[in-house]
């Protein structure tokens, strides 16, 4: 909600040329770009430096993003430990086909789990390039932003009171459940909207990977998933119906329906260990369009959730950043406003083909599963095409990697 009047208690309101709301890995990118560029900004994060660093999420980013990331001396430590992944394998009919995506297009995958990037973005923006990030801050609210003169307060979590920050740019870089976006003008902004009607329950297990690949099984119980997230951890999903009660998946449970999912004749069994996180995430999807009113832009969930099917969230996030933190940073030091102009639509390139992505792997991923003969019979000939087909190969390679060359 835009409030017209802030009632700062502040004894002294600050003024910076912009304000980022929200210390994920779009936020942290704005402001790295900002400050990279001598531009003073302030970080404003509702949980504290340990929370952000530990929160496990994402885990693989696409070729593109981390060159982005490196282009912006952003990525050293990445380069350094991330693994590279060069295929992925679907688990059908009991068993497995590799599909070779560097081979037969020359890119690769990264995987960095994102409290590690989290961690290397907010050390680059504190300690480094001297950023100022103030963290816990409560009840953050944004002013006037349909001027050119917005500011954003909040409450300070050590004195309790009202602080306020005028600024010329606010970015809301605050998530999936953060406060920017209903800022927006409901009467100038479309919020468009995709429930899958299904669940995956997300776990994080302390056991080494199964495989050197990512496995996705395609079984008629159900999606399940096992990627890479470390030596020691493995991010393993089973489909699960919406809304389902974590506390139904046993341990026992769990490593059944696993082993049943990803069954491949000649394929070692599983490494088994004690589950580390166990969550349900009902797969749902929206975008918001434009990503702009006024000062106030939109970047990364805040703006457009993906649902983890296709691994996409961290990658457009990354890409939004980019575009927002070169945009501001050519506003501000050249007066060079083309970028923030066509930053919405620029984006949404991008997002909308994303969303699309998913929504056909979606149908890959669960028609078996449906109780529908109809639809396994179509998913099951989608599948082998994929194998038989080049063409089939090709197309699904480019947007697996993100690499096509124009969205
Ligand atoms: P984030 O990371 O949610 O960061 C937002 C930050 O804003 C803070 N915040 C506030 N701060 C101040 N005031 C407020 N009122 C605030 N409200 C919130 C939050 O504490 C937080 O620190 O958003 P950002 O930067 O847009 O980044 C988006 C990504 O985090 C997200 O898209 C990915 O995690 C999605 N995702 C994946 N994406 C990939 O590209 N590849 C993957 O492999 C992948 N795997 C995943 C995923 C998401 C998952 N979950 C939990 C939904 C796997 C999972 C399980």
């Amino acid at each position: 909600m835009t409030h017209s009047s802030p009632h700062a208690n502040s004894p002294s309101p600050q003024r910076v040329p912009v304000v980022v709301i929200g210390a994920g890995p779009a936020g942290l990118t704005v402001g790295n770009i900002l400050r990279a560029a001598s531009i003073d900004c302030v970080v404003l994060e509702a949980e504290s430096r340990k929370f952000i660093e530990q929160r496990p999420r994402a885990g693989v980013i696409e070729e593109w993003a981390v060159r982005g990331l490196e282009q912006r001396g952003l990525a050293g430590n990445l380069l350094e430990r991330a693994q590279r992944h060069t295929m992925c394998e679907f688990r059908f009919g009991g068993r497995g086909h590799r599909f070779p995506y560097t081979e037969l297009t020359g890119h690769h995958h990264f995987v960095y789990p994102q409290p590690l990037l989290v961690t290397d973005l907010v050390r680059e923006y504190a300690d480094v390039r001297g950023g100022d990030i103030r963290f816990g801050v409560r009840d953050v609210r944004l002013h006037n932003t349909d001027t050119d003169r917005p500011s954003v307060s909040y409450l300070c979590p050590e004195t309790g009171r009202r602080q306020l920050i005028h600024c010329d740019f606010v970015a809301g870089c605050d998530g999936a459940r953060g406060v920017t976006r209903s800022a927006l003008p409901p009467e100038r902004t479309r919020i468009a909207r995709h429930d899958y009607g299904i669940g995956w329950l997300a776990l994080l297990a302390e056991a080494p990977p199964s495989s050197d690949c990512v496995l996705f099984g395609v079984h008629p119980h159900g999606f399940a998933g096992h990627m890479a997230r470390s030596p020691e951890v493995t991010r393993y999903y089973l489909q699960c119906p919406p809304g389902d009660d974590p506390e139904n998946w046993s341990h026992e449970r769990v490593w059944t329906e696993l082993r049943q999912r990803l069954a491949a004749a000649d394929a070692p069994p599983l490494t088994e260990g004690r589950l580390l996180e166990k969550r349900v995430l009902d797969m749902h999807d929206y975008v918001v369009e434009p990503m702009v009113s006024g000062r106030l832009f939109l970047a990364g969930d805040a703006a457009h959730l993906t649902a983890p099917i296709a691994a996409k969230g961290m990658n457009l996030a990354l890409h939004d950043a980019f575009l927002l933190g070169d945009s501001l940073a050519a506003h501000l030091t050249k007066g060079d406003d083309s970028g923030l102009d066509g930053y919405s639509e620029a984006c949404l390139r991008r997002v909308w083909d994303y969303q699309e992505f998913s929504q056909w792997l979606s149908d890959v991923y669960h028609g078996t599963a449906s109780g529908d003969p109809y639809r396994a019979g179509t998913t099951l000939a989608r599948l082998r095409r994929l194998f038989a087909s080049p063409a089939a190969a090709a197309a699904f390679a480019e947007q697996y990697l993100g690499t096509a060359a124009q969205f």
